[in-house]
């Protein structure tokens, strides 16, 4: 999130051709898309309880993907960096996703060869944390800190092994704390902050959204509610089975912006 205005998320529904998603680390199981649709309708919810506006895209059924609105571009205050997935299917989903942000920031875009899916960057305040995974690559970073430079945003990269994307291995959830995966990312990267570590019997647990001082977060793993809890941090869950079977998590399902 940034600093200003009211809190604005663009979601985009869940496409009809979900069952053709890109898959990686996966194997493809049947997705209920009636569940998922009524999943994907519940985080909305979730989210408008906290007081955040939906903008929602209109929904791309020939994209199977598109409803991972978070791959497609990367918000802060200055500038809206839009992205030029590593998946080539899709690239198609972009445009929708700048057009919904052309009028809220000035732009800028990742062009090949540069790649760069959104949930491989991890925004902690000034510091801009990007994954090197299979979807972005050093060109897309390259681009990536020339956009950042002129704001004073420092961009570093993160080896990521296993996850799809950074945000799959680490979230932030507090002020200072992290959820991570330790099998995915190297906590070592993180020197300052609190990490929570998953339990290896949990891969996916790591990915949650902060609003703060709340996190949004997966239904299924009910032991990091409670960890998380314990700290004080107020979690709202909500049921993503369907779309997890697509890899998405929770954060990828929205764009979080001040508008
Ligand atoms: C993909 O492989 O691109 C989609 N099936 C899942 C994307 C999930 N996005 C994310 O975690 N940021």
């Amino acid at each position: 999130m940034n600093e200003r205005g009211l809190p604005l998320a663009i979601t985009r529904p869940v496409s009809r051709s979900i069952a053709r998603c890109e898959l990686t680390h996966l194997t493809r199981a049947p997705i209920d898309f009636d569940v998922a649709c009524a999943q994907h309708a519940a985080y909305e919810v979730a989210l408008e309880s906290l007081g955040v506006r939906i903008e929602r895209l209109p929904e791309a059924p020939d994209l199977p993907d598109a409803v991972f609105v978070e791959d497609c571009a990367v918000v802060f205050d200055e500038v809206a960096v839009i992205c030029r997935p590593g998946a080539a299917s899709r690239r198609a989903e972009v445009p929708a996703v700048e057009a919904a942000l052309a009028a809220r920031r000035p732009l800028a875009h990742i062009t090949a060869p540069g790649t760069l899916d959104g949930g491989d960057v991890l925004v902690l305040d000034r510091e801009v944390l990007v994954g090197q995974s299979r979807r972005t690559n050093a060109e897309g970073v390259t681009q990536l800190r020339a956009a950042l430079t002129l704001f004073g945003r420092t961009v570093r990269t993160v080896p990521v092994t296993g996850a799809l994307h950074l945000k799959s291995a680490v979230t932030r959830v507090g002020e200072r704390t992290l959820l991570l995966n330790p099998a995915w990312v190297d906590p070592a990267a993180f020197d300052g902050w609190s990490i929570i570590a998953v339990d290896p019997s949990e891969p996916f647990a790591a990915n949650a959204v902060w609003l703060e001082p709340h996190v949004i977060y997966a239904e299924a793993f009910p032991g990091i509610r409670e960890r998380l809890e314990a700290r004080g941090i107020p979690v709202l869950t909500v049921a993503v089975s369907e779309l997890a079977k697509a890899e998405g998590g929770v954060t990828c399902c929205s764009l979080l912006l001040k508008d």
